[in-house]
């Protein structure tokens, strides 16, 4: 199968709850971390758009779950990153809420991409949340973000760390290397959202 034009991508609607969703069709991909570890600049980098999830992003960091449609039956979800220290508790712990119920309830979900900080990976929520998708019994990438922060030796030592500590989680992953600044990675995530992709069609024709 042909790889997909993720450059098409544009932004589809944005909710603030997930009763709100009226869109049943197709398939989502979550991108879900910390909030700062660079998920709308992944969203960016692989639709090779500057401002893509930047689009919806209200300043003061309104509660929202981001669609962007790749193709009609493929959504990018960018969701809201949690742990944002300087938003009020209340106010976290609403974010957090609608986050639970997307991952936990929306049936739509084949896939997660969790964005993690190479130099921050599998902090306490990265790992609770984990747990979450586990339940799913969907692909589940692991992106290690800024790597160029890191020499290459570095980045392998925390590849191996990464795959070490999800080894003790019941589930499989894939690690993969990342940099939005020096496009790494980008490629690799393609044809791993492409297959994800593949699996949904072929196994709904
Ligand atoms: N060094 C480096 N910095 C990056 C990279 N990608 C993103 N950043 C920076 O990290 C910061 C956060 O990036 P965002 O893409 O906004 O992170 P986010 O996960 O969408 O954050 P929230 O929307 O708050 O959840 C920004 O200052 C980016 O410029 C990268 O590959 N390398
Ligand atoms: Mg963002």
């Amino acid at each position: 199968m042909n790889m997909l034009d993720y450059n098409k991508t544009s932004f589809l609607k944005s909710y603030s709850k997930i009763t709100d969703i009226e869109i049943q069709d197709g398939i989502e991909i979550a991108f879900i971390g910390y909030s700062n570890s660079g998920k709308s600049s992944a969203i960016n980098a692989l639709t090779n758009q500057k401002k893509l999830a930047r689009f919806s992003k209200t300043p003061g960091r309104t509660q929202l779950i981001n669609f962007f449609e790749v193709v009609s039956d493929l959504r990018i979800a960018d969701l809201p990153g949690y742990g944002y220290a300087k938003a009020p508790f209340l106010i976290r712990r609403k974010w957090q809420k609608v986050l639970y119920d997307y991952l936990e309830q929306r049936n739509q979900i084949k896939g997660f991409v969790f964005l993690m900080d190479i130099r921050y990976p599998l902090k306490k929520l990265d790992q609770k949340i984990i747990n979450i998708a586990l339940h799913k019994k969907v692909s589940i990438l692991i992106l290690l973000t800024k790597c160029e922060k890191m020499t290459i030796s570095q980045q392998n030592i925390q590849v191996n760390t990464v795959r070490k500590k999800l080894s003790f989680f019941l589930g499989s992953f894939e690690i993969l290397l990342f940099s939005s600044y020096k496009k790494i990675g980008i490629q690799k995530l393609k044809s791993i959202l492409n297959n994800w992709y593949n699996k949904y069609t072929i196994l709904n024709k």
